[in-house]
């Protein structure tokens, strides 16, 4: 289907690569609302101010590069230190009704206020920043009905983790999960929020949940009135007919039921975030996995979970702490998600009662949750395990070491949690030890102010508006930038079936788009694509050999050189490459390097066992085919040393078949059944070499 979304969102990660493309595609003013967010780019070490100061200096380059490119095109720029971009975007921009597509992944944040949010690849929103639709597969609706309400310390967080234990990372491909039933209504709108959050770990398109009271009050705290108003007159506008709610099975693909009074904390991990775990079945589980019982670190904040509220209940627990006579037994830091949060809850007392537990206060960005953390407290490779309130958790992704075991829960479980300094227990109904000898059970919670009664302190210097008159701009690349390139369109196809093509890589297992393109240390090279490509593939694990980022080049006969070279070296021999890869391959971020630096390396087809949405979509616009194997266990007949034909490529159309022939190096041969989902405009995006290409055309 194609839709006209009303509004886009970018952060500094995935903007660079977006605007380079806008830049190529010769259009002016964007045909709609745009908001870039300063965010990714800030690393975390010894805390807000300083992290800050030392962003703005080393990321200058990139930063003036997206504050000219708003001027020029007419986005509106969050400064960095303004917050993370989907806590901004819930402040400002979301509300009910509203259909909105960003460049992260964790978009549907949003739906915390009933938008229908979408993350989506640069390219896309770069179609819709000219003026052209969004195209998205017609999802499938799952129906998740809650009943009861939340009890104890159980939070918002645990909803979503019960449920990505339920369906998996999978789960939700291509499908919209929409929260309904009498516990909907119980929950805060930025409870909502961490749930549709995280729905992006499920794979969904978006989640979300109807308008009701909770999004009005939200609305007004952050000095939307007009708005709120709106809402609530036409709050039978903005949910679905009362029929629906009645009758669900009748309406959605699926139904799943979670009674919120029965629900425990949950947490996930290591490496998972699907891998479920109820608190009381913590020390079973680490001893299954021979995971570190000690809990290393701590981290509260990023976007999935840095609200008010949140913070509201962290210092709740810091109170009955304290007085007890306990503290933190692991290092406990804390990343607002805005300047309005932070601002906020300084001002109502909220953040000292949390700092007397002696934290450390990180800037109002992502850092230690994309990889922006330098650890000082632990060496290199050395096991351990962490705990935060963030939402993904494969390997490195957050100090960078595949030594690091990372789990996920709410805010106030990580709290109780850091009490203990150990995970092995389950943290609310196990004593903890305190200073006079006696000792703390954490049971009993409080409730807290879901928004400040007095609204939210406002940030009036994070904004900087687009002008009026923008064509007559010009955007600044820094000349000999080693940080951003200007990009050269891909090679148009050259009219054949593509034949010889060698297997780059065949990955074994899980692979992330962190695995094909990680982010942390590389995130500096997100707007230079020559650069950013020697990350190509680096934590996937080879299925031949075992080894994790490296593969042999077959010409040569070399081992154990990193895919990049071995790419580079086919590429410019003039052979073609595919990766074959698992089941949800490309799970995850929605970052489309990991679909532009195979491309630029000279794949030609990526061949997996299914793909999850986002990366499927990047593939195609960039040009690279993503085929499916018919039979699953196709995949297994593929071999290091072996050349693939792929037959009807010249007869590529909407459900044409595609046929692998798999050349053995020993002179035998399979035959795989291969499909596509390109509709006619993607065949035609394939044959130009680029979505972009097609829209250079004309
Ligand atoms: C993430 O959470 O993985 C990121 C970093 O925000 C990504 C975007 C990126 O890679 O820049 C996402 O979620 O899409
Ligand atoms: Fe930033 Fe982490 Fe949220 Fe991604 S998930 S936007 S890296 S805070």
């Amino acid at each position: 289907i194609k839709l006209l979304p009303d509004r886009v969102l970018m952060q500094d990660a995935t903007a660079q690569m977006a605007i380079l493309q806008v830049m190529l595609a010769g259009r002016d003013q964007a045909a709609l609302p745009v908001t870039v967010h300063c965010d990714h780019l800030i690393r975390a070490e010894t805390g807000a101010t300083p992290d800050l100061k030392s962003a703005l200096d080393v990321n200058r380059e990139v930063y003036d590069f997206l504050a000219s490119a708003a001027q020029r095109y007419g986005f509106g720029f969050w400064r960095p230190g303004s917050g993370i971009i989907h806590q901004v975007v819930l402040e400002q921009y979301a509300f009910p009704g509203l259909l909105m597509i960003g460049t992260d992944s964790h978009t549907p944040n949003a739906g915390g206020l009933g938008t229908f949010a979408s993350g989506v690849g640069g390219a896309d929103a770069v179609d819709v920043m000219v003026g052209l639709p969004w195209e998205v597969l017609h999802p499938e609706l799952v129906g998740v009905k809650l009943t009861g309400s939340l009890q104890g310390w159980t939070a918002p967080k645990d909803v979503i983790i019960k449920l990505l234990g339920e369906l998996t990372c999978a789960g939700g491909t291509n499908r919209v999960i929409e929260y309904f039933g009498p516990g909907a209504e119980g929950l805060s709108a930025t409870g909502k929020a961490t749930i549709c959050n995280m729905g992006a770990e499920l794979g969904a398109t978006t989640s979300t949940f109807a308008a009701d009271e909770t999004m009005v009050g939200y609305l007004k705290a952050t000095g939307r009135d007009e708005l709120a108003e709106l809402v609530a007159a036409n709050m039978d506008l903005l949910r679905a007919d009362d029929g629906v709610y009645a009758d669900p099975e009748s309406v959605y693909d699926l139904v799943v039921e979670i009674d919120l009074s029965t629900l425990e904390p949950q947490v996930v991990g290591p490496h998972r975030p699907d891998r479920a775990v109820a608190v009381s079945g913590m020390a079973a589980h680490l001893e299954e996995g021979g995971w570190p019982t000690l809990c290393s670190s701590a981290l509260i904040g990023s976007c999935t979970n840095s609200s008010y509220e949140d913070m509201g209940r962290v210092a709740a627990m810091a109170d009955r702490a304290l007085a007890a006579g306990a503290t933190v037994k692991s290092p406990l830091y804390i990343t607002p998600g805005s300047e309005q949060v932070r601002a906020t809850i300084e001002r109502d007392g909220i953040l000292e009662r949390i700092q007397k537990l002696g934290v450390t206060l990180l800037a109002n960005a992502c850092g230690p949750c994309i990889g922006q953390w330098k650890r000082n407290d632990m060496e290199e490779g050395k096991d351990n395990s962490i705990i935060s309130s963030y939402n993904r958790n494969f390997p490195k992704r957050n100090d960078g070491s595949a030594a690091t075991c990372a789990f996920i829960a709410s805010p106030e479980t990580v709290l109780a949690y850091a009490l203990h300094g150990r995970l092995d227990v389950d943290p609310f109904n196990t004593p903890i030890p305190c200073a006079d000898g006696g000792t703390l059970v954490l049971n009993e919670a409080d409730t807290v102010a879901e928004i400040p009664s007095a609204g939210y302190v406002r940030d009036e210097e994070g904004y900087v508006a687009p002008p009026d008159e923008v064509s007559t701009l010009s955007v600044v690349i820094a000349e000999g930038s080693d940080r951003l390139q200007s990009l050269t369109p891909f090679p148009a196809w050259e009219g054949t079936d593509l034949t010889d093509l060698l297997v780059l890589v065949k990955v074994q297992g899980a692979c992330t788009t962190d695995h094909i393109s990680p982010a942390g240390k590389w995130l500096r090279f997100r707007g230079h694509l020559e650069n950013i490509s020697e990350n190509a593939f680096a934590g996937a694990v080879n299925a031949f050999t075992g080894e994790t980022g490296h593969g042999t080049n077959i010409v040569t006969g070399s081992t154990g050189n990193t895919y990049p070279e071995n790419a580079k070296a086919y590429r410019d021999q003039g052979i073609g490459w595919v990766a074959v890869g698992d089941t949800n391959y490309g799970e995850g971020s929605s970052r489309e390097h990991a679909a532009m630096s195979p491309r630029f390396l000279g794949a030609r087809a990526v061949i997996v066992r299914a793909f999850a949405r986002i990366h499927e979509s990047n593939l195609k616009k960039q040009g690279v085919l993503p085929l499916t194997f018919v039979n699953a266990s196709d995949y297994d007949l593929i071999r290091e040393t072996d050349r693939l034909d792929l037959l009807g490529v010249t007869d590529l159309a909407p459900g044409s078949a595609v046929e692998g022939v798999i050349k053995h190096a020993d002179g035998s041969e399979d035959r795989a059944a291969l499909a596509h989902t390109l509709n006619a405009e993607q065949v035609q995006w394939f044959k130009d070499g680029s979505a972009l290409n097609t829209l250079r055309k004309g």
